[in-house]
This record gives C-alpha cells, sequence and structure tokens, in this order.
C-alpha cells in the first residue's frame, strides 16, 4: 500500500467523521443545506478529495472509489436523517406555539347595556312604528312662535313665564316640549300625517326626586279626514297595554292650550292609579297655524314623560337616579 493510499483513506474517514458530527450539530435547515454543499457539493471537500485520486495506482483505485462511495452514502443518509429530525422539530415547535388552552383564564371584556331611558325610548317608538308612525325630531333651541304661539298658548300664558321656560339671551328659547317638532313637520307636509317625536325638553324647575330641568319626552301626532276622540283612545289603549299588558286604564278630562277637548291617562298598576299621559284632539287654531283646512281635517296628539314612564315601568322612586350613571342602579337593567 502506497503512502498516499493510507493518507487519502485516513482522510476520507476523517472527512466523515467531521461530517457526521457537523452534520448533527445543525439545527436548522438552511444551515444543513449550507452542510451538504460543503461536503457533497461539485466544489465541496469529498470531490477535493477525489482529485488526490490521480495520483493513485490503478489497483489502488478501487479500494478508494468504494470508500468515496460509503463515505457518500454515510453523508447522504445521515444529512437525510437530520433533515426528518428538522423538519418534526420545526412541525412540534409549530404546534407547541399554536396549543390553544382552553383552560387560560378570559380576558374580562364587561358588555354594556342600554340605560333604562334610552330603552323605554326603543319599547315606545317600535309600539308607534308599528302602528304606522314615522319617527321625527327637530332643533331643542327653539323660537317662541314654534313653542309656543303656533301652540294656541296667548300671549300672556303662565308657561311663557321666565319661571317655566328656559330663556336664551339671543330672545330663542330652549323648548319645552317636542310639540315644536309636530308643528315643523305639518308645516312641511300635507295630511294624512302619523308622527311620533321624542327627544329633549327643558323646564325651569327645581330638581328634586320628580322633577328634573332636562327631561324626555315623546309626543304623537296623527292629522287626517275623519279622525275622532274614539281614534285617539283606541291608539293610546293599544299602546299602554303593549308596554304594561292588559291592565285597566282610564281617561280624565283636562286641558292643555294646543288640544280640545284633552285628557289625561292613569294606568292602574300595583294596586294604584298612576298618571302617565295626556292626550286630547288637535285644537282647531293649531291647525290654522300650519295651514290645514281645520273644516276638512281633524287630528289627536298624545305626549308622556319618558322618564316618568321609566320609573313607573321599573319602580324608581328618584328621577335623579336616571342621571348619576351610577352602575349600581343601571347594572339593574
Ligand atoms: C301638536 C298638537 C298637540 C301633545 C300632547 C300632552 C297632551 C301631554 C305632557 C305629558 C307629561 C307633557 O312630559 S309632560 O309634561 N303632555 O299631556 N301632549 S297632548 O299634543 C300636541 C302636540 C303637537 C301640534
Amino acid at each position: 500500500m502506497t503512502n498516499q493510499l493510507i493518507d487519502l483513506e485516513a482522510q476520507l474517514e476523517a472527512l466523515q467523521q467531521e461530517a457526521k458530527s457537523a452534520i448533527a450539530a445543525t439545527d436548522t435547515l438552511e444551515r444543513l443545506e449550507e452542510l451538504r454543499v460543503v461536503y457533497l457539493g461539485k466544489k465541496g471537500q469529498l470531490s477535493v478529495l477525489l482529485r488526490g485520486m490521480g495520483q493513485l495506482s490503478a489497483e489502488e483505485r478501487p479500494r478508494i472509489g468504494a470508500l468515496v462511495n460509503t463515505v457518500k452514502e454515510v453523508l447522504q443518509t445521515g444529512l437525510e436523517q437530520q433533515r426528518q429530525n428538522l423538519q418534526l422539530r420545526q412541525i412540534q415547535t409549530q404546534l407547541d406555539a399554536e396549543t390553544l388552552d382552553v383552560t387560560m383564564p378570559a380576558v374580562y371584556r364587561p358588555i354594556g347595556r342600554r340605560h333604562p331611558l334610552n330603552s323605554t325610548i326603543d319599547r315606545a317608538l317600535d309600539i308607534f312604528v308599528g302602528l304606522g308612525y314615522t319617527v321625527a325630531q327637530g332643533p331643542e333651541m327653539e323660537t317662541d312662535y314654534y313653542n309656543f304661539e303656533a301652540l294656541n298658548f296667548l300671549p300672556d300664558h303662565p308657561a311663557r313665564d321666565m319661571q317655566d321656560t328656559l330663556y336664551l339671551s339671543d330672545g330663542n328659547l330652549l323648548r319645552t316640549h317636542t310639540s315644536t317638532v309636530q308643528i315643523r313637520y305639518m308645516e312641511d307636509n300635507e295630511p294624512p300625517i302619523r308622527i311620533a317625536a321624542p327627544g329633549r325638553v327643558y323646564r325651569r324647575d327645581t330638581v328634586d326626586a320628580t322633577h328634573s330641568a332636562v327631561f324626555h319626552q315623546i309626543e304623537i301626532l296623527a292629522v287626517d279626514e275623519e279622525l275622532t276622540f274614539t281614534d285617539l283612545k283606541g291608539t293610546v289603549k293599544v299602546f299602554l297595554q303593549e308596554l304594561f299588558g292588559d291592565v285597566p286604564i282610564r281617561f280624565r278630562a283636562s286641558y292643555f292650550p294646543f288640544t280640545e277637548p284633552s285628557a289625561e291617562v292613569d294606568v292602574q298598576w300595583n294596586g294604584r292609579w298612576l298618571e302617565v299621559m295626556g292626550c286630547g284632539m288637535v285644537d282647531p287654531n293649531v291647525l290654522v297655524a300650519v295651514g290645514y283646512d281645520p273644516e276638512i281635517y281633524t287630528g289627536f296628539a298624545a305626549g308622556f314623560g319618558v322618564e316618568r314612564l321609566a320609573m313607573v315601568l321599573h319602580q324608581i322612586d328618584d328621577i335623579r337616579r336616571l342621571y348619576s350613571s351610577d352602575l349600581r342602579f343601571l347594572q339593574q337593567f
């Protein structure tokens, strides 16, 4: 055996050892590919060693040839095995990362709820929309004309008093009822009309358990040919029974500047008669003010305070609870 042969064999052995441990130590597929190129590539270390074969004799060459093939196979097998290992490891890492721990405590996301005032408004409007009414809205700052004059309030009516109405320095005022919306709607539309007007209203009231300077109303108005007090009673009855269930209701004669005749409506609730709304046939003067002919058209209207209705429905003892944003109160609804 020549020295070259022994030398080459030793180098091949060393190469195989070094390559095997390098392959076993790789931890990425990219690094593994780099190693394949380093050892088995065209310009790799095995090819470099093979160039030394040229100096061997014809008898020695097959022996080295066989050894080179063995080293090649060992390295290819090693590379393939490590490739599979790394792929498995990659999949496992991915699975571990994507595992959903169903026992982990959830992130607390509090669920909001409707404020009792809004849910009362929604319930009431749903009922009227179901009866064919359209929801109408208008400005909160108003003129004397829309808030009083067009609604048949005489110039010296006590409601116009500074004691009762909030006047602004420019001569406008904050509406004391949503009837202003109906006047504006009638100016722009011809009968037949059926509208429900929800909104915020203002009064110069001292705040106590049942009064607030700012509160909410819903008023309805229907104008058509041949509408009678019976239509009004039927509408009010359907509305209250949708809201309170099959409870007794009664109409008491009353007075409002904008309706004639007028009535207040009570429901029997928890054994007591409670006043919940007012209503009446639209005064002919109001129809004339918006250009409707009272010889052809009649109308009925009704109105209620949303706070009062919510308080009756939910047994709330103080109107101020509806504005205090106290979660201990609001979470009960
Ligand atoms: C037009 C004509 C008539 C609306 C009406 C009432 C009776 C009524 C009060 C209930 C408690 C207001 O919130 S409260 O203080 N409302 O009693 N409202 S009839 O009548 C109208 C509306 C618009 C053009």
